[in-house]
């Protein structure tokens, strides 16, 4: 038990709960569903983050998705010292936007025309406005368990932090905005069609993680995702994949890459800022010029295309480009993971169901198999709870809610898994 000492984080959660609400600022970092104190974290270089209290731990949040080249990565925080050095925020167009959003649409080639934003919230609010200006219609089918951002009318049985806290319905939400959120079960297609039978000529857009990661990670059945295609067209609706967690994660091209399967809006965040706040959406050129000022679809902000954020996020891109094999190593120390953490699981008798592709991946502690919302709430999140603290005592730090996923980076190594697989087990004997 190397991390026991919290004494610096207790200090800091009792002061930070005075003003802050709940003592955090995103609710799942309080550790709310797994009790106990949430880590300050001081610093984090590659594969580890170092707390206040001067524990190292082997970090599987990666900042909740940015950090896939590891914490700190020596280009990246080179190339943001280097613009800060030339003014923090301009408010006017610069080259390095133009630089981006010429390196996104050549990488991506069903994205001629991308906007920059400054979360993945704002990225999903804006081409969800795109949609519906585009096909002026009101209605947006999501997925129960998804998570879009926070949102008005993407907190519509939403998954993350909304599921973790118990509220996928959040208080606060004008009815008449969730009125024109229809939820669909992931991986059933079938209800998909039925409430666009159900509502025809009213939905703008099918809006889908086409890798599940915020109820824990679930991967779409095969054809799912193309036959979200084919719904979309036969009934008029865009199809928007957010690829907050999975653009430039999966491949460089995505999960729409990934899979083949073209959306014609997608919603982009974290990898594409390296680090620094930072969203984007864009698409099919006709429908991105609804944006204004070419058309009547309103969206801006006075931070947008923040030159620190595009220095992150292009060292991050361009390393990314540079060194494609990062998929399939990040797949190959994934898969490692995930077929020792089950043969644990099965040697242990620990119920489980391990979900993942490419550096995503979620222990689920139910029998599975785990396809949708439904099946990931039958996780025993006690259990959850007990590994979480077992796993963070031992220096390994994953995500404190069962349902969020964990994320690898081209910093771990064979003998991280290694080591990981070895706190597992000792934790397993425990649960087991
Ligand atoms: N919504 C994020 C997880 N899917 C958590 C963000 C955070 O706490 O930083």
């Amino acid at each position: 038990m190397a991390n026991c000492n919290s004494t610096k984080s207790d200090e800091l959660f009792a002061r930070a709960k005075e003003h802050i609400p709940g003592g955090v600022n995103s609710p799942v970092r309080a550790f709310l569903s797994v009790g106990g104190t949430p880590r300050f974290i001081a610093r984090a270089e590659g594969q580890y983050m170092y707390d206040e209290d001067g524990n190292c731990y082997l970090d599987y949040i990666g900042s909740w998705g940015p950090m896939l080249l590891g914490h700190n990565h020596p280009l990246v925080a080179a190339e943001v010292v280097k613009a800060a050095n030339y003014g923090l925020s301009f408010g006017a167009a610069t080259k390095r936007e133009v630089d981006m959003a010429e390196l996104i649409c050549d990488t991506v080639p069903w994205v001629e025309m991308v906007r920059m934003v400054n979360s993945g919230t704002e990225a999903v609010m804006s081409a969800v406005r795109a949609a519906r200006g585009f096909t002026g219609r009101d209605k947006v089918l999501k997925f129960e368990g998804c998570y879009h951002g926070h949102a008005d009318c993407m907190l519509v049985k939403a998954g993350s932090g909304a599921l973790t806290t118990g509220v996928p319905d959040s208080a606060g939400v004008p009815e008449g905005c969730a009125r024109d959120t229809l939820t669909a079960v992931y991986n059933d297609a079938d209800s998909v069609e039925r409430l666009l039978r159900e509502n025809e000529g009213q939905v703008a857009c099918i809006i889908v993680e086409p890798v599940a990661a915020n109820m824990g990670v679930v991967l779409p059945k095969e054809g799912f995702l193309k036959r979200l295609r084919g719904l979309a067209d036969e009934h008029g609706a865009l199809l928007i994949f957010d690829e907050v967690i999975t653009g430039f994660r999966l491949s460089l091209q995505g999960a729409a890459g990934y899979f083949g399967v073209r959306p014609d809006l997608v919603t982009y965040g974290k990898i594409i800022g390296g680090g620094m706040p930072v969203g984007a959406f864009g698409g099919r050129r006709d429908v991105m010029q609804v944006i204004a000022p070419v058309g009547s679809v309103y969206q801006a902000g006075t931070l947008s295309g923040n030159p620190i954020a595009m220095a992150a996020g292009l060292a991050t891109l361009r390393w990314l480009k540079k060194h494609p094999e990062i998929y399939t190593e990040t797949d190959r120390l994934g898969k490692i993971l995930r077929e020792g953490i089950a043969e644990l699981g099965e040697k242990y008798r620990v119920p489980l169901a391990v979900n993942g592709v490419g550096s995503l991946l979620s222990v689920f502690f139910t029998e599975g198999p785990v396809t949708d919302c439904a099946s990931a709430r039958k996780a025993d999140t006690e259990k959850f709870a007990k590994y979480f603290h077992g796993l963070l005592d031992r220096g390994i730090y994953i995500g404190p809610s069962q349902f969020e996923a964990m994320f690898l980076s081209a910093a771990h190594t064979d003998e991280d898994i290694a080591q990981t697989l070895e706190a597992v087990e000792e934790v397993f004997k425990i649960i087991g």
